[in-house]
């Protein structure tokens, strides 16, 4: 039976927004795995080193039955296609990254793949999108996505356009 996952998107360097967009596209086509809903995209301030440039964000949600392990193989085959490096730091500038935000209900501190991904709650790039998703979201161990948003207490991060790929559509 299909798990639903949630993605969260990140890019900083060489035309961010294509790389978002292009990047919704190939998970579209990951293998037994179907994409159900993207959210906008965002122009977010970066977190961590001040010296790189701002990202664009988004979060799909994706209906697989890719075990969690194999989407995250499948998520770093696309990273690397997108010309991702692992060079610039820790929380440094790239092209792409694909984080796992969610699988299912599953909860997990394996450091290879952590469920839910541990900075979710602190980072409104990552909430944000997901209430796009899902406005009623439950995330495992955390709580309500609403409950979250507003413990966080900061303000929506900017909008910028809804992807022109649309799932639904196809
Ligand atoms: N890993 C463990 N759990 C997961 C998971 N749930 N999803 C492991 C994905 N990977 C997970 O990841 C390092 C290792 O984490 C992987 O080998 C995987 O097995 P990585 O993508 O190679 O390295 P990274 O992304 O640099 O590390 P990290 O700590 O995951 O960085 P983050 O948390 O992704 O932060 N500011 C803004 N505004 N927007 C951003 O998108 N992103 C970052 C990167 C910093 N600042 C940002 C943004
Ligand atoms: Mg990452």
């Amino acid at each position: 039976m299909a798990a639903t996952a949630y993605i969260g998107l990140g890019s900083n360097l060489a035309e961010p927004t294509q790389h978002i967009l292009s990047a919704i596209e190939d998970i579209h086509n990951i293998q037994n795995s179907s994409l159900a809903r993207t959210s906008r995209l965002y122009e977010t301030a970066p977190i961590g080193p001040q010296d790189q440039p701002n990202y664009i964000n988004a979060a799909v949600s994706l209906e697989t039955s890719l075990d969690p392990y194999e989407l995250l193989a499948a998520l770093q085959q696309i990273e690397n296609q997108h010309g991702r490096t692992r060079d610039t730091g820790h929380w440094g500038a790239r092209t792409l990254d694909l984080d796992v935000l969610l699988y299912n209900g599953l909860v997990s501190n394996d450091p290879i793949l952590t469920l839910p991904h541990p900075e979710l709650h602190n980072r409104a790039f990552v909430l944000y999108p997901l209430l796009d998703l899902d406005k009623d979201l439950e995330v495992p161990k955390l709580g309500k996505l609403q409950t979250l948003i507003k413990t966080l207490n900061e303000a929506a991060p900017r909008a910028i356009q809804s992807p022109s790929f649309n799932p639904m559509s196809t």
